[in-house]
């Protein structure tokens, strides 16, 4: 369950419903909504199942754009029935565009949300800038509703949801010219790895709260891309850049989001068991679980 301070000052209530959030766990058997999610995605698993058979030519630049879009929105429902309950969704993944489906779920749940983005990359091409038309390149674009997002699919769907004051990246290091551009002309925040080695993890962290959550009281949603890490920390993933955060500084960004109660949802993203050796997948993906169960706080006292 999110925090209740935070659960209660929402005043999130169920669909059509005299009932509020549910704050036991809503996953014990005495609870009617149980199925609720598993509804949603077995049906999810349908929609990925039938468009996964569809011919999905690009759109302009963009690769497999109807597949992306209809898997997104069929998880940010998902996101978006767990976040209004009151439970935190967390999402392992998985290919970094399905943050645009994650965060559009969480800010429909909570538009005061802010979101800390930790990336080796800034994923904020349009669909006109982007130079490899991979949309995990993209998806805060779409977030953000920036020139050139306005388009089939996505805008059946995606409304521009996130402010770019609400928004903070860490870990930075590999971004193309036009999303300097982009993030410049939005005044976004950015620590990237020279802030890291700078300042070090524990002021870059108080400084990324401070700008998105300065008062404490904003819900957060934490998007990881496992390739903010080092190479040597997370292999298995599409695009690792060297020079990345070490091990205990993923965590730390973590636990520290999980010390400040205020996280309601979670992205593990880009942990893609089918790159790196044997022993690469392995180490990746309990880097990932490790980060999952940091940021829901198993590491604090
Ligand atoms: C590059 C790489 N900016 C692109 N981005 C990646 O494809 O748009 N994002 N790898 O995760
Ligand atoms: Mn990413
Ligand atoms: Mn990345
Ligand atoms: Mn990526």
């Amino acid at each position: 369950p999110v925090p209740k301070d935070l659960a209660a000052e929402k005043g999130v209530s169920l669909k059509g419903g005299e009932k509020t959030l549910v704050r036991e766990d809503p996953t014990s058997p005495a609870d009617p909504d149980r199925t609720v999610g598993s509804q949603d995605e077995a049906a999810g698993a349908k929609v990925l199942e039938y468009v996964q058979r569809l011919p999905d030519p690009p759109i302009g630049n963009m690769k497999k754009p109807r597949l992306v879009s209809s898997v997104c929105e069929k998880l940010s429902e998902v996101v978006k029935g767990y976040a209004e309950r009151g439970v935190m969704p967390v999402t392992l993944g998985g290919d970094h565009s399905l943050a645009m489906g994650t965060i559009a779920g969480s800010m429909a749940a909570y538009p005061e949300a802010c979101v800390i983005w930790i990336d080796a990359h800034a994923d904020i091409n349009t669909p006109l800038t982007t130079d490899t038309g991979n949309l995990h390149g993209c998806p805060v674009s779409f977030l953000l509703g920036l020139e050139g997002t306005d388009v089939a699919p996505f805008n059946g769907w995606v409304k521009p949801c996130l402010k770019p004051e609400r928004l903070v990246y860490i870990g930075l290091r590999d971004v193309d010219p036009a999303e300097k551009r982009i993030l410049r002309e939005n005044n976004i925040k950015c620590f990237t790895m020279h802030d890291v080695d700078k300042y070090g993890i524990g002021k870059v962290v108080q400084m990324a709260l401070a700008h998105v959550n300065p008062r404490g009281e904003r819900p957060v949603h934490l998007s990881f891309d496992v390739d903010a890490t080092d190479p040597s920390v997370a292999a298995s993933t599409g695009t690792p850049v060297r020079g990345g955060l070490t091990f205990r500084e993923g965590h730390y960004i973590c636990e520290a989001i999980a010390e400040t109660g205020c996280l309601v949802a979670l992205d593990i993203m880009e942990v893609n068991p089918t790159l790196g050796s044997e022993n690469a997948v392995e180490q990746t993906v309990a880097v990932g679980c490790s980060l999952a169960r940091a940021a829901l706080g198993e590491t604090l006292l």
